[in-house]
């Protein structure tokens, strides 16, 4: 649920700034019609002031509001799976595995299963290395784009496998 509303947030802020760099557009049009080109020289100059702080900030707002992604690790009514079991996500976009029940628990990614060059044991938490206690969690962030099977240690057996796509 968090994750939800900080993608509100970003969206909101997001939208703000791109508000923003149309009515900066809009200024340049209308001093594009200025009768000295000296004054229109340095407006336009300005502009791409204006124009370059407004991209710097909608890349801060993407990058520090940048989106997560929750997986539940065991469901509340005991079930041995990650909650969702199959996601999609943009590359770069945070994965947050936190532990909710059935622990211990763990992510592993399948070096089968990954986009080629992507080396499975910097993704994936080591096989002997498991969450033991609610609320422990395990983030990784995915780039290369492609299709990600993933699976629990102890609970793969029991079902406990997911799939992320990245886009
Ligand atoms: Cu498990």
């Amino acid at each position: 649920m968090a994750s939800v509303i900080s993608s509100a947030v970003a969206i909101t802020s997001f939208t703000g700034l791109q508000a923003a760099g149309s009515s900066t557009s809009k200024l340049r049009h209308h001093q594009g019609f200025h009768p000295s080109p000296k004054l229109a020289v340095k407006a336009s100059l300005k502009d791409i002031g204006i124009a370059a702080v407004v991209a710097t900030a909608a890349t801060a707002v993407l990058t520090s509001n940048a989106l997560a992604v929750e997986v539940l690790l065991g469901g509340s009514d005991g079930t041995l799976a990650f909650i969702p079991d199959n996601i999609s996500v943009a590359a770069g976009e945070k994965i947050v595995f936190k532990n909710n029940a059935g622990f211990p628990h763990n992510v592993v990614f399948d070096e089968d299963a990954i986009p080629t060059g992507v080396d499975a044991s910097k993704i994936s938490m080591s096989e002997e290395d498991l969450l033991n206690a609610a609320e422990e969690t395990y983030a990784v962030t995915l780039t290369e784009k492609g299709t990600y099977r993933f699976y629990c240690t102890p609970h793969e057996g029991a079902g406990m496998v997911g799939t992320i796509t990245v886009n």
